[in-house]
């Protein structure tokens, strides 16, 4: 059978999908094959916690296995795509395997995404459901997706998680916990697995279709480099559905060791710290901003002893802030520099403490392929800045159906132009020194300065705008725009989050700071000189004004 949605995934070159077989990176079998195999061995084992919830491996794989079953006699189809937009809770690990045994790929939206993503993603995916909270942190979810669900021509059904389901919503809760087997084939391991977002230069999201070799590599593979083993205990904290607590390693790489699952809604410290003593949790992944406020919030009351493994990354880590993490917290700090599109950077449990807090680590797998290069691709000497490019094994060769972004982001020889601007120094490890792409990492979420200026110039008093990185001190970064207003409008920092809010947009992006300005400044090519801004933005902040 042709997969309806193979025609849009960029293959891999036939050679290297020799080498990666034989080389033992892909597997050649589908991703929850090995968690079910994992089942088998260790029935009785504790899979997944939430709060006073506590399934065992036998128990999950069941969970999965009706919801795949009940997920088909919905209609549902291998191949066909689900929105997935759940807090983190045991419904999001249920739902999410059930998907993967039945070749269902799950497209994993971000908890703050709105209209204007949502229907966005289910109109590319071309998704036949979505599976939402019904109201969470005061907004409702539900209602927004049987709006989606009128729109969008393929989506078919509203899948719920909560007390307060509506008309025509299926409730997912119910679905996760039956006890029918499951009948249907093993996905193909060469097919898509998972939909991950592009965090994202251009307009909107980009979708990249993972594989269930590549994916179960990447997350095998990250287990390995992170120390896990059927003794691990991983909290995930940060939003499920990002790669990094998915899959890096993230509960699929504690699933396929036969670790132990725990969710929490969030890193908030007070809770996870309570959690990780009650848990004996020994692995976890957070964003800069989070291990900063860990350590400002710790105190010798915590008890985190259990706590092995700390990996931070998703942002640059300040070297300062690195050297803390042991003294204080008394783990090892594992940097990671990763990204949804493929290429794992890692510091290794073992490395001397000066690599572990100035680097951000090196490659997870040998046949990772990086170059660093000038702004005309040509290579620059060793431990000189430059942009990285990478292929390899778990590095996708195009984003899906997105002919036009693929002609930039990637070379025609398949390198993906990461964005960043990085140096490779001793023992091959890489610096962060910052990025060529024009996106804004305020505390790990990335967001496109090009969507922002977009939503920005739906307000008629705006001539120009630009949307730059202002730094802060708690997130790394936030958004501002410079805004040249059209005649003497006067536009405010109120005047463009409304317009955004009424536009359905993720309130992530909304410009935290708005400078009038009468003219943007240029470089000698006639680009706005976004340079010039974010160093006119520093010094404003600096003086106070
Ligand atoms: C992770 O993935 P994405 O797709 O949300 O963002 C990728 C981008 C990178 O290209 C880089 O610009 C930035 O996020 N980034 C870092 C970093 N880790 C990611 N910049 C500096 N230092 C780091 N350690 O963010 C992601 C995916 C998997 C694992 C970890 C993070």
């Amino acid at each position: 059978m042709v997969s309806p949605i193979a025609d849009g995934v960029v293959p891999w070159p036939a050679e290297e999908v020799q080498r990666y077989v034989a080389a033992g990176y892909w597997e050649g079998r589908s991703l929850p094959s090995h968690i079910w195999e994992q089942a088998e061995r260790t029935p009785d084992k504790v899979a997944l916690v939430d709060g006073d919830l506590r399934l065992t491996y036998a128990e999950l794989t069941a969970r999965a296995d009706s919801a795949a079953t009940a997920l088909t006699d919905l209609g549902l189809r291998s191949d066909d795509r689900i929105v997935v937009q759940l807090p983190n809770g045991w419904e999001f690990v249920v739902l999410t395997l059930a998907c993967l045994r039945a070749g269902i790929v799950p497209v994993m939206a971000l908890p703050g995404h709105r209209y204007h993503e949502l229907s966005y993603l289910a109109a590319h995916a071309e998704a036949a459901a979505i599976a939402v909270p019904d109201v969470l942190r005061g907004f409702d979810h539900q209602a927004l997706a049987h709006r989606l669900k009128d729109e969008v021509e393929s989506l078919d059904h509203v899948l719920v998680v909560g007390a307060d389901l509506s008309e025509g919503s299926v409730d997912l809760r119910a679905l996760c916990s039956g006890t029918d087997a499951w009948q249907g084939a093993e996905p193909d391991s060469r097919s898509v697995a998972v939909f991950l977002l592009s965090g994202g230069t251009t307009g909107l999201p980009k979708l990249i279709a993972r594989t269930h070799d590549d994916y179960t590599y990447n997350a095998k593979r990250s287990g390995t480099v992170s120390g896990m083993d059927a003794s691990t205990v991983y909290l995930v904290a940060l939003p499920a559905g990002h790669n990094f607590p998915l899959a890096c390693p993230g509960l699929l790489g504690a699933l396929l060791v036969g670790g132990t699952v725990v969710m929490l809604p969030s890193p908030e410290p007070i809770r996870t710290f309570a959690t990780i003593a009650a848990e004996g949790v020994t692995h976890t992944a957070v964003v800069p901003a989070v291990a900063q406020r860990w350590l400002d919030e710790y105190s010798d009351s915590n008890d985190l002893s259990s706590l092995r493994v700390l990996q931070v990354g998703g942002a640059r880590l300040a070297d300062e802030v690195a050297r803390k993490i042991k003294p204080v917290l008394g783990c090892t700090l594992q940097q990671v520099f990763g990204m949804a599109e493929g290429l794992l950077n890692y510091t290794r449990l073992d490395d001397p403490e000066d690599v572990i807090c100035t680097t951000q680590g090196r490659p997870m797998c040998p046949d990772d392929e990086l170059l660093v290069v000038d702004p005309f691709d040509r290579p620059v000497p060793l431990g000189e800045p430059g942009s990285l490019l990478t292929r390899g094994p778990y590095t996708p060769r195009g984003y899906y159906k997105a002919e036009q972004q693929n002609a930039r982001a990637f070379t025609p020889d398949g390198w993906y132009r990461s964005g960043d601007v990085c140096r490779i120094v001793a023992g091959g490890n890489l610096v962060v020194e910052g990025r060529d792409k024009d996106m804004i990492n305020r505390g790990g979420e990335k967001i496109s300065a090009e969507e922002v200026e977009n939503l920005t110039y739906t307000l008629p008093g705006v001539q120009q705008v630009a949307a730059v990185a202002m730094p802060d001190p708690s997130l790394g970064e936030r958004v501002c725009v410079y805004v040249v207003p059209r005649g003497n409008t006067d536009i405010t920092l109120d005047d463009v989050r409304h317009a955004m809010a009424d536009l359905g947009v993720a309130p992530y992006k909304f410009p935290e700071r708005l400078v009038l300005i009468p003219e943007l400044p240029t470089t000698k090519v006639g680009k706005i000189d976004k340079v010039a801004l974010r160093a006119d933005i520093a010094t404003r902040l600096e003086a106070g004004v």
